[in-house]
């Protein structure tokens, strides 16, 4: 298991210099910023990212995310030109050293949450979903936008995608998937770029829009589209986990002895009796998911991929940005590598 962190560039207050410090730090996850979904990236970005990351003394070897073009996702006729920029991307970054690719297939929105600083019992803040606000929310006429989502949306684009997608069914959306992965996974193998989709977050459809990478039969069903070790997940402990039908030590004991996880999110989330959630510490015992029990699925099965701890609450009066502050994340990193150094020296 290699331990990363994802860093948002020069614009993130958590330094490279700072990342390199958490013992056992192996590559940045990372992504150029500065290009529009669905174009190309240029090889100076890559190569200044890249030479940053290194110069740091980590390794460049994953990718969060290479966003995919709403048109494709839609099965637009342009969509052929935007396979065209991705897997022009997938060239560059695997020529750059690039080793797996994460994306996700989530119409107009990335994950989702009510608010952004709830503050907990310990005074530490983190973000939540609850149930009563997310149906109140409205991106049509609310004034709101989370750090994950493409802001660049005006609201009459946002309107004309909602039309879009009202227009298409869940299946639909499947048939528009396997015409991308058809199109993509080719390139990623000539590469040697894993591809590892992220699930839905949270993994329900939001804002009356379908979302399908949910739960287990769907992630055997999205496998099987391309039966390549290339077509394969960021297996995201949190986002499918906030579900309570999503065992996630099955899914992950299961998915990683195919061979087929390459990319580890790591988070706890606490799941509320309406199946509201909070975000909390990596911790077992201070959310709903068996975190001991998903290290270990991963340790018995000898998973080679990347690990990052993934959101963290922002604690000791760090302010940035949210789910993405140094401390909580490094913390979480220590639980998850002292857990799996664990079972490395007990032996399975
Ligand atoms: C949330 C992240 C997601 C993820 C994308 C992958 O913090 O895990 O935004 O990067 O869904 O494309």
């Amino acid at each position: 298991m290699k331990l990363s962190f994802r860093w948002y560039g020069d614009s993130d207050p958590v330094t490279l210099d700072k990342i390199r410090q958490i013992p056992g730090m192996y590559s940045i996850v990372t992504a150029v910023y500065d290009v529009p979904v669905g174009e190309v990236w240029s090889d100076e970005s890559i190569k200044k990212l890249k030479e940053q990351t290194e110069n740091s003394g980590l390794k460049f070897e994953v990718i969060e995310s290479v966003p995919v073009h709403e048109d494709i996702k839609l099965g637009k006729p342009t969509r052929d030109k935007y396979i065209e920029n991705y897997k022009e991307n997938i060239r560059r970054l695997g020529k750059a050293g690039v080793k797996c690719i994460c994306y996700n297939f989530m119409p107009v929105f990335d994950w989702t949450r009510t608010q952004l600083d709830k503050t907990l019992s310990d005074g530490s803040n983190a973000l939540v979903c609850y149930m009563e606000d997310l149906k109140k929310m409205n991106p049509l006429t609310g004034e709101f936008s989370l750090p994950g989502w493409d802001t660049s949306y005006k609201k009459e684009e946002l309107k004309s995608l909602f039309d879009d997608y009202s227009k298409i069914t869940e299946e639909d959306l499947w048939d528009n998937l396997e015409y991308f992965l058809k199109s993509i996974i080719p390139e990623a193998e000539k590469n040697d770029v894993l591809m590892a989709i992220h699930p839905d977050d949270p993994p329900y459809p939001i804002f009356g829009l379908p979302r399908i990478i949910t739960c287990e039969k769907n992630v055997d069903r999205f496998l099987n589209i391309v039966e390549s070790r290339y077509n394969g997940l960021t297996l995201c402990t949190g986002s499918l986990g906030c579900s309570k039908t999503n065992d996630m030590v099955k899914l992950t004991a299961k998915y990683a002895k195919m061979k087929r996880i390459h990319f580890m999110h790591i988070r706890n989330v606490l799941i509320l009796d309406d199946g509201s959630f909070e975000e909390s510490a990596h911790k077992v015992d201070y959310g709903s998911l068996d975190i001991i029990g998903i290290i270990k699925a991963l340790y018995d099965n000898d998973f080679k991929g990347y690990v990052r701890p993934d959101h963290g609450r922002m604690i000791w009066g760090e302010t940035g940005k949210p789910g993405y502050g140094l401390y909580d994340r490094a913390l979480g990193s220590q639980y998850i590598m002292g857990i799996w150094d664990t079972f490395k020296s007990i032996g399975k």
